[in-house]
């Protein structure tokens, strides 16, 4: 499509990020919970919500499958879309990284819809769901480099220095 994406690492907390869409860690009720979830709807404000509630009232009554990605507004963050995606539960008996790529890949497919040109992830599937770190980092990094994608700045936002040493690791 264009240009690759320039890939970079913050420290932070991604409901503090300016870009233009930013993913969201969901799950697939789609109607919040923990974690990155919990924070972009209390920082995002209800108007996330109402949208998640018309998605799935509408095209969305079985929820939002594994590996997708749907977009609704920010609300009052300071980026245009969320893109919400839900990552798969960790396995060790099953490989789904498969699964936790197709997250990245779908997000940026959205983003590209809207136009976005700055994207935020958070490490999604290394909280609640258990992926470790390491191997979570790696499936991120792979899939958006394989990504054909009109986004310019993809950015990770990493919550503690663990979660940011194995991205950086991932990268080089
Ligand atoms: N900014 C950036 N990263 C964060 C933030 C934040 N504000 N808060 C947590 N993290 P998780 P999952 C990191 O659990 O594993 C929810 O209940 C966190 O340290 O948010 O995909 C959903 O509703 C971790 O590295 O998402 C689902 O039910 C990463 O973000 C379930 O959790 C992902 O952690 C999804 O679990």
């Amino acid at each position: 499509m264009s240009a690759q994406p320039s890939l970079v690492l913050v420290r932070g907390d991604i409901t503090e990020q300016h870009v233009d869409a930013l993913v969201n860690a969901a799950n697939s009720s789609l109607l919040g919970g923990g974690g990155v979830d919990g924070a972009i709807h209390r920082k995002g404000g209800p108007a996330i919500l109402e949208e998640c509630r018309a998605l799935r009232a509408g095209h969305y009554g079985g929820g939002l499958k594994t590996g997708s990605a749907v977009a609704t507004t920010a609300g009052r963050l300071d980026a245009r879309w969320v893109i919400h995606t839900v990552g798969p539960v960790w396995s060790r008996e099953e490989d789904r990284s498969e699964q936790l790529a197709s997250c990245y890949r779908e997000s940026l497919r959205v983003a590209d819809e809207l136009g976005a040109r700055t994207v935020a992830f958070p490490a999604i599937s290394t909280g609640v769901y258990g992926w470790p770190l390491d191997d979570g980092a790696r499936v991120a990094v792979e899939a958006v480099r394989a990504a054909d994608t009109g986004v310019e700045e993809i950015r990770f936002v990493l919550f503690d220095e663990a979660a940011y040493a194995a991205f950086e690791a991932a990268l080089s």
